[in-house]
């Protein structure tokens, strides 16, 4: 049984209440460990510490925080078996998934923004012979850094690297449910030698902890990922006194495939972006849409390759699909199923609980990968977001159709869409409301580019210098000639 603590000031230590969280691993049902049921008192805790802490960091050259950073993106690579292990045994993703996306992916993030601020560059306008204007950016003090259960190490180190790079302490508040390899990574930081209080790892809920360090007066800064609903309570915290907020939210994906697509290639990254990670990826493809021309075809094809997922064990590495977080959960995800059944929809396939799971998962929270048809587009089951193994697929008549159905939600935050015609994928591409278009492919990150959501799936960009620019203030400094 793995006991969880903070991590404040280089050291672990107990929640003020005493009290801890049964972290539960969603494949087998058993309790493995507990995690610090925190609230304000440990949140104030780390932030004196990150506060302390920035005195000194801020003025850490860049080379040294760079070499720091890349000591604890090594240290990731070094331990990279046991933290796939405990990825996959606190959220209940295939051992697989977590060794090819998860930890390779926090390995890149420190690496990355250790050597993006050695590149960073800024801005110096002269006005005529009078003056000349240069820009400085300054990092703010402590980051409030909150993410979530799907993809929990990945995006931990997606806020925690740029956050400390560009100069910033950091109190961090991982998922409640999953919090191990935020432990885990609190140990590597310490042995990569960053110093006391650059890192502070809070956990436990998000009503205490996580709402402590948004109305926190002393953190002028929040980095949110999570539900829709969530970011609209920290923003509500974090309005009123002025914080910079980037808010990472929901999506409700659409995929769209028009006739003239490479059919296999969509059909095998299709089924990645509908049932990966179990469909608990912000970013999956949750609404199939498929020009009616070649919709039988897609459709027949589809279903086979969903068929051959195999569901069980998330520890077995030929797991394609494991269990969902948490047991209600499951049944929020289930009863989408039955709310798309009340609709009208037909499921095609899926829609149950699996049979004959291996007996040390037998009492695990799966669902089998389900594809729905027949919804319209403003049914609930379309406009919602899901989070689980569940595609709805619709058939379209023409770009302008496709187009309309994509912009049909609340959500904005990626889409794909496969074609080869090169016109109609840029028409396309600038039409669709979201803050990435993918063309023939899903999930190709370029950590440079802009990331986030339009709509209500979020506020603001991060990724390459927009990170960078998000995790300092600019300032003009005007001298007269
Ligand atoms: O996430 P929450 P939940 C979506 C998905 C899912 C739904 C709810 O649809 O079904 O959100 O999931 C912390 N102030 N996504 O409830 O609550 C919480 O402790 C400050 C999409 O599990 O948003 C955790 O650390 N913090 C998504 C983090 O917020 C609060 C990923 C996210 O939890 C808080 C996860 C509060 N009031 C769910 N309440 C994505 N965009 O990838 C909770 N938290």
């Amino acid at each position: 049984m793995k006991r969880v603590l903070n991590f404040i000031d280089g050291q672990f230590r107990p929640p003020c209440s005493g009290r801890y969280l049964p972290n539960v691993n969603p494949a087998t049902g058993g309790v493995i460990g507990e995690s610090a049921e925190s609230g304000p008192e440990d949140v104030d805790a780390a932030v004196v510490a990150a506060a302390r802490a920035f005195d000194s960091w801020r003025r850490t050259p860049a080379e040294e925080r760079s070499r720091l950073l890349i000591r604890v993106a090594d240290l990731i690579e070094e331990n990279f078996d046991e933290l796939a292990q405990l990825e996959s045994e606190d959220g209940g993703k295939p051992i697989a998934l977590a060794r090819r996306i998860d930890v390779p992916r926090a390995i890149r993030n420190f690496r990355f923004f250790a050597t993006a601020i050695l590149h960073a560059e800024t801005a110096c306008h002269i006005t005529d012979d009078r003056a000349l204007n240069y820009t400085i950016r300054q990092p703010l003090g402590v980051a409030g850094l909150i993410s979530p259960w799907n993809l929990p190490l990945y995006l931990l180190t997606w806020k925690i690297a740029p956050a400390i790079a560009a100069g910033n302490c950091c109190v961090a508040k991982p998922s409640e449910l999953t919090p191990l390899t935020a432990d885990r990574l609190a140990a590597l930081t310490l042995e990569a030698g960053i110093p006391p209080g650059v890192v502070n790892i809070v956990h436990g809920p998000g009503g205490s902890a996580g709402r402590a360090l948004t109305s926190h007066p002393k953190v002028p800064l929040i980095s949110f990922t999570g539900g829709t609903k969530t970011g609209a309570d920290v923003m509500a915290r974090a309005g009123p006194l002025f914080k910079k907020v980037s808010l990472e939210l929901g999506g409700k994906n659409p995929n769209i495939v028009f006739a003239d697509a490479d059919l296999e290639q969509a059909v095998a990254t299709s089924i990645q972006s509908s049932f990966a990670n179990q469909g608990e990826i912000c970013l999956c493809g949750s609404r199939l849409f498929v020009e009616k021309t070649v919709y039988e075809e897609f459709v027949d094809r589809f279903l086979g390759a969903t068929k051959k997922l195999r569901i069980g064990d998330p520890q077995d590495a030929t797991t394609d699909v494991g269990a969902l977080i948490t047991e209600p959960h499951l049944r929020k995800v289930e009863g989408y199923v039955e709310l798309a059944r009340e609709e009208g929809g037909t499921i095609l396939v899926g829609g149950k609980r699996p049979e004959n799971l291996p007996e040390r998962v037998a009492d695990g929270y799966f669902l089998e990968p389900t594809v729905i048809a027949g919804l319209d587009c403003q049914r609930r089951v379309m406009q919602e977001e899901v989070f689980g193994p569940v595609v709805t697929v619709t058939p379209f008549d023409s770009p302008e159709e496709a187009i309309a159905y994509a912009n049909s939600t609340r959500y904005g935050l990626s889409a794909s869409v496969w074609t080869q015609d090169l016109q109609k994928a840029h028409r396309v591409a600038a039409a669709i409301e979201s803050g990435t278009v993918w063309v023939n492919t899903w999930l190709l990150r370029d950590l440079r580019v802009p990331f986030g959501g339009m709509k209500e799936s979020g506020l603001g960009r991060e990724g390459g210098f927009e990170s960078l620019d998000f995790f300092t203030e600019a300032k003009n400094v005007c001298v007269k000639l």
